[in-house]
């Protein structure tokens, strides 16, 4: 290793003791001119957790709908509300629709559905329980991971009576909610927050969610959206609120975060389209810091549908060990120069991409267990796209 000439020797000690990091040593990885070391640093932390193991799971993204009361610079999806679908792009999908889609991933082999959308102004809290109701019983199995901390809180508001965060989690858990995605977290900071995204709740509230999530005994993730106005400072800032977050949960012996997953700003299409987004360098570099400073959340993520799927596989050796999915159709961000929100991989590309990155396939469920499949499930070609009729 490179690190006896490097300036983060002292990192690199602790590192090897497995000793955390402070934030100082965060915000020295970022001004570190030494990338190779971080990423075998991070990369020596991921062998250590899982060897040569890399997850990926068989799944379905389904955003229900765009509209959104929010205006959040950075997104490119929201549309304002309308009551005839299509006027401005805007849509929302029916229960039936998203039980339509949701059964044809389950009946293709998948494990997971995972639902998100915009925070829809006219939506009673009703939908989302029977949204997920309606999923349980046609596709008893099919886990559903759905509803960023902000979605919730938005349920919290609409409900009537007005319940509380616990009250809308049991709600939905009860109706078959199996986990909780980890977006809305943006960046954990007032200076951001107040310039980029300032109608939404602060990070007090997405930890509320989540806090009350693990209390429950719901696991979650966390996500980090990094690349737009934000400082490197403020970043790690953010990595150490989560990290305090999961050590209070391991305290406590509750449910916890699965999983970190840093997705890297797309510009396009957004009010921020002025910004040029990271580069593949600092996509890398910030995997292999919060591989590094996140010394308690098991796994990290690369969203090969933002990240791309080729660093995706390139960072298979700096620090992450899960792929996300085969994914299917994706409405949030699109590919670059691409307009359709179909993107799709089948596992066998995933598969080829892990290996050829000198890793160890694992198709995994939501919460990390092995997935076993007998010789039925392998004849499926677990690829579907086209099927729905698309807006
Ligand atoms: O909440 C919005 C972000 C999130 C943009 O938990 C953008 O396993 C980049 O949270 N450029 C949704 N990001 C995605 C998300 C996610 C994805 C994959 C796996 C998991 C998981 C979670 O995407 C939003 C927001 O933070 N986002 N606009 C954009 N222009």
């Amino acid at each position: 290793m490179s690190t006896t000439t490097s300036d983060l020797q002292s990192i690199a000690e602790k590192v090897g003791a497995g000793k955390r990091l402070s934030y100082e040593d965060g915000v020295r990885l970022y001004e570190s001119p030494d990338i190779h070391t971080i990423g075998e640093l991070a990369n020596m932390v991921r062998e250590r957790l899982h060897g040569r193991t890399t997850y990926y799971n068989i799944n379905l993204h389904i955003n229900y709908t765009n509209y959104c009361v929010l205006r959040c610079q950075f997104c490119s999806f929201y549309k304002p509300y309308s009551k005839s679908d299509d006027q401005n792009g805007g849509y929302e999908l029916t229960v039936d629709q998203i039980v339509e889609r949701a059964q044809h991933a389950y009946h293709q082999g998948a494990t997971e559905v995972h639902i998100v959308g915009g925070l829809h102004p006219k939506l009673p809290f009703n939908y989302y329980v029977d949204m997920c109701r309606c999923i349980r019983q046609a596709c008893p199995k099919l886990h559903i991971k759905a509803f960023t901390a902000i979605e919730i809180i938005h349920f919290t508001r609409i409900s009537k009576p007005r319940l509380s965060i616990q009250q809308v989690l049991e709600r939905l858990r009860d109706a078959g909610l199996g986990s909780l995605p980890g977006g809305g977290a943006e960046i954990f900071d007032d200076r951001v927050h107040d310039q980029v995204f300032k109608s939404k709740v602060g990070h007090e509230g997405w930890f509320d969610v989540h806090r009350t999530a693990h209390q429950l005994g719901i696991f979650s993730n966390a996500t980090m959206l990094y690349g737009h106005i934000e400082k490197p400072t403020e970043r790690i800032s953010h990595l150490i609120k989560l990290r305090e977050h999961q050590d209070e949960s391991l305290a406590k012996g509750n449910a916890h975060f699965n999983c970190v997953v840093p997705l890297p700003f797309i510009p396009q299409g957004s009010e921020l389209a002025h910004l040029p987004g990271p580069t593949g360098m600092d996509d890398l570099r910030t995997l292999a810091i919060v591989r590094l400073m996140l010394d308690n959340v098991a796994h990290l993520k690369a969203f090969w549908i933002m990240q791309s799927p080729k660093l995706a596989q390139v960072s298979l050796n700096w620090g992450v060990d899960d792929f996300d999915g085969t994914v299917v159709y994706y409405d949030i961000t699109k590919g670059h120069g691409q307009s359709t929100t179909h993107q799709e991989l089948s596992s066998d590309r995933i598969k080829r991409l892990i290996i050829e990155a000198g890793g160890v396939p694992v198709e995994r469920d939501t919460l990390y267990q092995r997935v076993v499949r007998d010789e039925s499930d392998r004849q499926k070609n677990l690829q579907w796209g086209g099927e729905f009729n698309r807006h």
